[in-house]
């Protein structure tokens, strides 16, 4: 888990996000340089797994028509701007909830363009929406993020069952890539729940 103290969106995306060094010739990316590419491309945190581990053991069964070759998931947050989610006016909630969404699209669609440069193949679920309605009444998204961010050190689910970032707390939106290579190393799930057990609904106490 990497902590950016900086407020949403007020980011600049570096154009020149680059792929350069982020390959060993035998084929591992590199985490360091992973995730500044990642974070350039403007998410708000990000964290890797391995998909054999055991907690990933239903995400890994999601992609298996769908992309057997995953070796890790790229897991990233995006935050929302607090004061319209917390809105009543729920036109306000929704135009937030909506637009945050597509720049979680948006960021891991071009985490797998970067990554198709030094031809690592990667492909990436769509944040919501899920449309596999084959599965159903099973589950008919390729991959649950929640479990995947709790993976990847970026937050624990709360009694409101949203992840709850130990920074940005309940306001965020989360992402997952799914690439064909390994990373050098993988994140931990952090050791403690931010969630404090208030029971204050959209106020939701674990933020700073
Ligand atoms: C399905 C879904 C929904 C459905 C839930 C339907 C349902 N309850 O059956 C609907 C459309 C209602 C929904 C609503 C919202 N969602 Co939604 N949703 C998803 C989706 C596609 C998968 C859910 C998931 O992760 N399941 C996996 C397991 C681990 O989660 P779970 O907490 O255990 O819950 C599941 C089951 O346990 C069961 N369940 C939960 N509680 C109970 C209780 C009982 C008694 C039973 C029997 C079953 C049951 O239903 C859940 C769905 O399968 C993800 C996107 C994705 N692909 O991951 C987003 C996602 C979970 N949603 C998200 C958000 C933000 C919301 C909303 C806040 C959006 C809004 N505009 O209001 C609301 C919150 C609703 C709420 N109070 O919880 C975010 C959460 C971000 C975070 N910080 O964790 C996600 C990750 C989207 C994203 N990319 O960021 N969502
Ligand atoms: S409102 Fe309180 S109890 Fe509910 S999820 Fe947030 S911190 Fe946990």
């Amino acid at each position: 888990m990497q902590n950016v103290d900086m407020p949403p969106n007020h980011k600049m995306e570096t154009c020149s996000a680059s792929t350069n060094n982020i390959l060993s010739s035998d084929g591992v990316l590199d985490y360091d340089a992973l995730k500044e590419l990642v974070m350039n491309l403007g998410a708000d945190d990000v964290g890797f797994v391995d998909v054999d581990r055991a907690s990933m053991t239903d995400q890994k069964r999601g992609l298996e028509n769908v992309f057997p070759a995953a070796k890790s998931f790229i897991s990233i947050v995006v935050r929302m701007n607090r004061e319209p989610i917390r809105s009543t006016a729920r036109s306000i909630a929704n135009l937030e909830f909506h637009h945050q969404g597509e720049e979680v699209n948006t960021i891991t669609r071009k985490v797998v363009s970067k990554l198709e440069q030094p031809g690592i193949r990667a492909q990436n679920p769509s944040m919501g929406f899920p449309l596999e309605m084959q599965n159903f009444p099973g589950k008919i998204w390729v991959i649950s993020h929640k479990p995947a961010a709790e993976a990847a050190g970026l937050g624990k689910m709360g009694i409101n069952r949203n992840v709850i970032h130990p920074r940005f707390g309940n306001f965020i939106l989360l992402g997952t890539v799914a690439i064909d290579a390994h990373i050098s190393s993988y994140d931990k799930p952090i050791d403690y729940n931010p969630c404090i057990g208030c029971k204050r609904a959209h106020l939701c106490g674990a933020r700073q």
